[in-house]
Order: structure tokens, then sequence, then C-alpha cells
């Protein structure tokens, strides 16, 4: 195992990876900003290095500034945690250069992933399900037309270079095909320096489930098994739960064994997570692979009992999985977590500041990872996750009461928070029957935005500040 590890990453995430590397007896070294310098993960560590300016361009994705602190402090192995520089696969490239371990996949993985037009086709050569469309880049706006008939429309235009939304159009008529593909084009060009597209039929109002993966170095993967992630607003999901009610264990068996033998295939390793649509006839197909630990990681781990994190550096440090896992991966219960934002709960503007008074929930079966604390201040630099809120019961019933007394428990002040949403949204019959799609946020909050406007409708006010207090403050 390692002896010095550095986590190049801040908030929940690296207190997360330091937590692991503790209980593990490694030793830590800390990165940081000038604006985290009184930031949890930077106190936790054996050690801690500032790496530059607050903003994370200038400091956390500084590669030769990380690279050095690795150096500096002479470690063996690099966690990147998630976002910042944990698919980048020159980062990868020159952690190699440098003798130092990257905890990831090998960056020609992360570069085959990244180009999803190749990852599409990997996925097909090894019989995952994937959407009908185009069999490679489209040269023209005459070619995005043949396939658009062949495929029938609606299509949707994405970016090989794209996830996460960007450079993608959907295209319902064929007149509109020539200015929509100029269009993503465009965009996709500007946003990622490549405006190379491909074309998928779109899925109206599909689901998102994405399937959690292991693999080791020596060729063995396991799947631990799916998420439902459909709850999500403009690409940032707000809930996610594991296992997922329209999965059933033919399906996840299918596509667990499916995955296994295809992630084998194009040498993967480490952790990893497969995304899939499931369209209204509850097929699932392929859309693209991410090839870092992901923020929902913690419902997985509450249903398998599997610490992902120690998994990731145990692949690293060369074990094979079947020292690293129990004989039999089996589900237990269901669990769900509640990604706290720092913003308004409807209007979703950033929210900054100090925190003037704080509440952890805990109790049987809640998990809080947070990088929060009293009178911590949020810097307005980074993104707006503050804390995961984790409910694990014995099936969703359970799992729901548990997060529904947490969430009336989590106390955060002086910043707005998502809390009182998250809270909205555990009322709501059809989230709570299991009955959504990737639309429900934008329906749920169109609905209540009416209700605003009627009251005489009744309905639940969200409030950005919380009226429940920590008494005599
Ligand atoms: C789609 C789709 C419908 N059909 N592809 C959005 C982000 C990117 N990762 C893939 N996305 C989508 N791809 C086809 N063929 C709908 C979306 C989509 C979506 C996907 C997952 C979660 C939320 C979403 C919200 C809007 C659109």
């Amino acid at each position: 195992m390692f002896r010095k590890v550095l986590v190049a990453n801040r908030g929940e995430i690296a207190l997360r990876v330091l937590n692991a590397c503790r209980e593990m007896g490694i030793r830590t070294v800390a990165v940081y900003s000038e604006a985290d310098r009184n930031s949890l993960h930077v106190k936790f560590a054996d050690e801690a290095i500032c790496i530059g300016p607050p903003r994370a361009a200038d400091s956390y994705l500084n590669v030769p500034a990380v690279i050095s602190a690795a150096e500096i402090a002479d470690v063996e192995a690099i966690h990147p945690g998630y976002g910042l520089l944990s698919e980048n696969a020159n980062f990868a490239e020159v952690c190699r250069a440098s003798n130092i371990k990257f905890i990831g996949p090998p960056p020609e993985v992360t570069r085959l992933m990244g180009e999803k037009e190749k990852a599409r086709q990997s996925m097909k050569k090894a019989k995952v399900p994937i959407l009908p469309g185009s069999d490679g880049i489209l040269a023209t706006a005459d070619e995005a037309r043949e396939w658009a008939e062949k495929v029938g429309y609606p299509v949707i235009l994405k970016a090989k270079a794209g996830g996460g939304g960007r450079g993608m159009r959907i295209v319902r008529d064929a007149e509109d095909l020539p200015n929509l593909f100029h269009a993503a084009f465009t965009e996709a060009a500007n946003a990622f320096g490549n405006g190379e597209l491909y074309m998928e039929k779109f899925i109206e109002q599909p689901r998102h489930i994405e399937f959690q993966v292991l693999a080791d170095e020596h060729g063995n993967v396991v799947s631990l098994f799916e998420r439902e992630c459909s709850i999500q607003r403009r690409h940032q999901k707000l809930i996610e739960e594991a296992p997922s009610l329209q999965v059933t264990p033919k399906m996840r068996d299918e596509i667990g064994r499916t995955l296994c033998k295809c992630m084998a295939e194009i040498g993967y390793q480490n952790a990893g997570t497969v995304e899939f649509l499931m369209d209204a006839s509850h097929q699932l197909y392929f859309i693209e692979m991410n090839t870092r630990i992901q923020v929902e990681h913690p419902v997985t781990e509450a249903i398998t009992g599997v610490d992902l994190v120690k998994a990731q550096l145990r692949i690293a440090a060369g074990e094979r999985l079947d020292a690293i896992l129990p004989p039999k991966l089996e589900m237990r219960g269901h669990a769900i977590e509640c990604r706290i934002n720092a913003e308004h709960p409807i209007k979703f503007t950033p929210s900054a500041g100090k925190i003037t008074a704080f509440n952890v929930p805990g109790g049987n079966g809640i998990r809080v990872d947070t990088a929060l604390y009293a009178e911590g201040v949020i810097p307005p630099y980074y993104d707006s996750l503050i804390a995961k809120l984790i409910a694990h019961g014995v099936d969703r019933a359970e799992a729901m009461s548990k997060m529904e007394r947490a969430l009336g428990q989590f106390i955060v002040q002086g910043i707005d928070t998502s809390i009182s949403l998250h809270e909205a949204i555990f009322q709501d019959a059809g989230f709570r029957a299991g009955d959504f799609d990737t639309g429900f946020v934008e329906r749920f909050l169109a609905v209540r935005a009416e209700v605003e406007k009627q009251p005489a409708l009744g309905g639940l006010t969200i409030n950005a500040k919380k009226s429940r207090q920590i008494v005599n403050l």
C-alpha cells in the first residue's frame, strides 16, 4: 500500500478521501488555494501545501503547481476526487511521467471515454445497448440529414468532446437541421476546441440510470449495480438513489455482466460510472462513461457495504478485486442522497458567506459528507455543493422517512441552501411513488410557481431562509 498520498481536491470529497487514507494508515497531503486556508481538508491532512490564488484555474487546476506539491511532499500517488483534474488525461500522463501513481484509469482509457463517439462505438462493439444513431462523426449537415432520415426524428446532435449538456441540439424537423447543426458545431468548437458532432435518436423525458463498476489492474471487473439520478436540474443532480425501482433483477444482471466484459476489453481500471438513459418502455441505452469517483458514490456504498474510495486506493496499489471485495456482492436495502447546495432553493442563485448557525443530523442510517463547520466561510469561487445527506433504510419508504427526519434537523444559517427544496420534493406524491424522469424538477418548479401566484390553491412555500432556528441564538 502507498505510504503517502496527495489529495488534489477540496471540500467534502477531499475530506472523504483523506478520511479513507487515514483509516488505512496512509499519510496525507492536502493542497489548497488562498481562499481555502481555513478549510477542514487543510486542517485534517498530515501536511498541506498552498498551490495558488482562489480561482480554481490558478490553483486546483494548475497542473505544474499540483505536481510540484506532490514532488516536494514526496508522495507516491495522487487522488483527484471528482471534477477539477479527475478526467484530465494530460494530467494523468504528467503523473505517469513524474513517477506518481494517478488513482484512476490509465490516460488512454480516460481519453477514449472523453471522446463520446468513440466511447459509443466501444460499447457497441462489446454489445452494450446503444441508441440508434450515426456510425461516426458527421462530416456535414447533409450527412446528418441522411442519418436523421435513417434513425427517424426527433434526433439529438451531440459533441464528440462534449458531456454535461453543452454542444447538444434536439432536431425535430428536417428543415431545422442545417441551422441546428451549425449552432451545435459552433458551440462545441468554442466550448471544447473541437466542433465534431455525432447523432442519436432523441429520447423524450428519459430516466437517467448509471452503473457503478470497479476494475483492478489484473483484468477483473465487477458491477456494483445502479443508481437512479433523474432528479436533476440543468444537468446538476439534486437527489440520487440506489437501487433504481425501474431496473429489474434480470436487467441489472444482464447489463452488469455485459459491462464487466466491455470494461475488461477496453482495459478499464479503478472506479467508473457508465451512464444510461431509460426510455418509456424501460429499455436502457448507454450514453457516456465517467472515469472518476462520483459525487453520488455513497448510495452505492450504503447498499453494497463496499468503501469505494478505499477500493480505489487498493486497486491503484495493485491489489486484486477478490482481495478487496466480499465473495458475493449483494444489495442491502435502499439509499437516497440529497445534494445540499449553497444556493437559493428556487432561484438557484449561488450563495456565499459565513455560516452563523449549524446543526448536522445523525442517527441510525444517516450519513453526512461535508467540509462545513460552524462559523466556517463558503467562498464564492467553487461549485455550490456544500454537503451530502445520505439515508439508508431497509426499503425506500424507510430511507425516505429517515431523510425527511434528517432534513428537518439539518440547520445551516447565514447562507441560502437547497434544504427547503429537498423537503418540498419529499412531499411530492410523484416523487414518493418513484414516478419521475429527468423532467421532474422543471415540472415541479413550474407547478410551485403557479401555486405561489394563487395562494388560494394552498400548498407549500419554499423559504430561502429556513424558519426553523437553533433556539436562543
Ligand atoms: C440524451 C437525451 C435524450 N436522448 N440523449 C444530457 C447531458 C448528456 N450527458 C446527455 N443528455 C441527454 N442525452 C438522447 N439520445 C437527453 C439528455 C438529457 C439528460 C440526460 C440525463 C440527465 C438529465 C438530462 C436532462 C436533459 C437532457
